[in-house]
């Protein structure tokens, strides 16, 4: 489990750290599948078809030439960017990642490598993205943007018809592919400069981890403060999205999906995304939620282990975040503005996660965060500290020093819907 420091990353270990150092802090952002998915919103033909929304193309079977004609009606009035990005500030996220491209090769950006981009394809006919990048920016948010490198559109690949993950690329087009996606990507970092590269759809056999080197060099050249996460090459490991340990790969951070690790790994950065249904694009008959308090409880799990967390919107084709995930933005924006001293700039707590809940660690600040009250009333932390308080109160809590263990009676905590924070101040 390890993401080996990669040559062509930084010059020195200062530098990454330097380069990194805004990411590390952020601990919270927003992933957004939006493309033309969201106007089937998981049916065809009156069919649902089932998994995960943006897939529709390859999970429903459906023939490239019935998909490409949803660009005529992608026409999304109601989209706010100013609003979007509100909406993300209020939740307390540091940064948004958008698809500026994903599977389905349709383009959210101006590109002039393709006309299959919203520009030209559209009725709407205006760049998606760059709005997006100013609102943010001026909400102190940091714009990134997802790519993904397998594309369904592009002539240079068609989909394995078994296998539908896979694409096959004709060999003597695979050259003409690459300068697509570099193109594609210098176009994006022109437009919309963003913090983070996010590539996906590594996966395919034709893509290497020396087109992923490559691809990497690139873009830092480009833009030298530029995160990219372990999709760019062949690191990854599964849906668990650690890198294996056999030799060094490209990227900065590793991309565990829809999952959070046992435990965090000391060195390592990694980001688990996860979505608040079953889709990441919308789908108009998933409504299998989680609740608000669950969505906290992942925040502050990824936290104490070190990570940060990607949390998914999958906007309607009209433009709009659907209602159920604005609330839940807004429960962990409510919490966050009490509590987000615990989570932001927090490090990986070098204490066992216990069963009544997790830690995270901030220089003398020991920050234990109680999902469920234990039975006994009492939790004990394994430092001596030098007082306890309920985190954004005046309520203190009683504890009691011995060796370097500290017991706490708990007050009445109400985490009902959403855990409470203790917030225990140690001696160094
Ligand atoms: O963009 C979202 C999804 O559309 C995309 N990634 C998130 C962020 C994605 N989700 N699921 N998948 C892709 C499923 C892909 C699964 C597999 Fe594989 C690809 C199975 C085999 C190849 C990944 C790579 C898991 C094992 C190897």
């Amino acid at each position: 489990l390890c993401l080996s420091p990669l040559v062509v990353r930084a010059a020195s270990p200062e530098e990454h750290d330097a380069r990194m150092a805004w990411w590390r802090d952020a601990r919270f952002g927003m992933f957004i599948h939006w493309g033309l998915y969201a106007i089937p919103a998981g049916e065809w033909n009156g069919k649902p078809v089932p998994g995960i929304g943006e897939w529709i193309l390859a999970k429903g079977n459906i023939p490239l030439a019935d998909y490409v004609p949803l660009a005529k009606q992608f026409n999304p009035t109601g989209y706010d960017p100013q609003e979007w990005a509100q909406i993300a500030a209020d939740a307390g996220i540091k940064y948004v990642v958008i698809t500026s491209k994903h599977h389905d090769g349709f383009c959210l950006f101006d590109t002039a490598a393709t006309d299959w981009d919203v520009v030209d394809a559209t009725p709407y006919g205006k760049d998606l993205l760059a709005p997006l990048a100013a609102a943010c920016r001026a909400r102190g948010i940091h714009f990134c943007t997802y790519y993904s490198i397998m594309d369904w559109h592009h002539p240079s690949q068609r989909i394995d018809s078994e296998k539908h993950h896979n694409t096959h690329i004709d060999p003597a087009r695979k050259p003409e592919y690459i300068a697509y996606m570099k193109q594609q990507l210098r176009e994006l970092l022109d437009s919309c400069d963003p913090d983070v590269l996010w590539f996906d759809g590594e996966w395919v056999e034709w893509w290497t981890e020396a087109d992923g080197k490559d691809l990497y060099a690139y873009l830092r050249d480009l833009k030298p403060s530029l995160i990219i996460n372990n999709r760019v090459g062949k690191g990854r490991k599964g849906m668990e999205g650690l890198n294996r340990g056999d030799q060094e790969y490209a990227g900065d951070f590793g991309t565990p999906e829809q999952q959070i690790p046992e435990t965090g790994i000391p060195g390592v950065d990694w980001e688990s995304c996860m979505t608040m249904n079953d889709t990441w694009g919308f789908k108009k008959n998933d409504h299998n939620w989680k609740s608000s308090k669950m969505l906290i409880e992942q925040l502050i799990d990824t936290s104490s282990k070190g990570g940060n967390y990607l949390l998914n919107v999958g906007p309607t084709a009209e433009g709009r975040i659907p209602a159920p995930s604005v609330e839940r933005l807004a429960a962990l924006g409510r919490w966050m503005r009490v509590n987000g001293e615990a989570i932001y700039g927090s490090a990986a707590s070098p204490i066992a996660s216990p069963d009544w809940g997790r830690f995270t660690a901030k220089r003398e600040r020991l920050y234990a965060h109680v999902f469920e009250t234990p039975a006994s009333g009492q939790l004990v932390v394994p430092c001596a500290a030098e007082n306890a308080v309920v985190l954004g109160s005046d309520v203190e809590v009683t504890i009691a020093v011995e060796d370097a263990q500290t017991k706490a009676t708990l007050p009445e905590l109400d985490t009902q819907d959403a855990p409470t924070v203790l917030l225990f101040q140690t001696a160094q």
